[in-house]
């Protein structure tokens, strides 16, 4: 009976330090999430993978690229330098602004001082591979634009700030088209 008495004493104070202490509610959330982990560890892990999968949550960046130029010697991106935050959810729209049938141009983003190397690999690659190697330096590639094409390629920018770098892969383009992808 003493006991109970006790015990009873004890919830009551704890009570009214629950009720009194707003810091409390914060401890409750707590132990409510403790509980949750105990529950379903499984649960919770398929719960993140969802969440990385899904590109919704990214924060998306918007960028736009230009082909300029009408010959071999004209030919060039418009910007030199593209920009974007690490890992985020990157929107290209390449536009070609190309007339003649040989201005066709794509653009690969490449590890940084990778662009020629790539280049090089993407000829002996040819218009079956769509001018794109498989290498560990290609970080993303979009379509190749026909001239007055304009091609969309989402891609997420690198995690690693640094100075990347992007280049057209069709046969001897790369000399004229190649630029900077700034990752900050
Ligand atoms: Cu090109």
């Amino acid at each position: 009976m003493k006991r109970y008495f006790l015990n009873g004493s004890l919830v009551c104070c704890c009570f009214l330090l629950w009720n009194c202490n707003p810091v409390d509610s914060t401890s409750e959330d707590a132990a409510s999430s403790e509980e949750l982990t105990a529950e379903g560890a499984v649960d919770s892990a398929i719960a993140y993978v969802v969440e990385e999968q899904d590109t919704t949550l990214q924060p998306v960046q918007e960028i736009t690229l230009h082909a300029i130029g009408n010959t071999l010697e004209e030919i060039a991106y418009k910007e030199d330098t593209l920009e974007v935050k690490a890992e985020v959810l990157v929107n290209l729209t390449f536009i070609n602004e190309g007339v003649d049938m040989p201005m066709m141009h794509n653009v690969v983003f490449t590890a940084p001082g990778m662009y020629k190397q790539v280049a090089m690999a993407a000829a002996e690659v040819g218009a079956s591979g769509n001018y794109v190697p498989e290498s560990p330096a290609v970080i993303a590639a979009s379509p190749m634009a026909l001239p007055g094409q304009t091609v969309m390629l989402e891609f997420i920018s690198p995690s690693i700030p640094g100075a990347y770098q992007y280049v057209c892969t069709y046969p001897d383009h790369w000399h004229r088209m190649h630029g900077v992808l700034l990752v900050k």
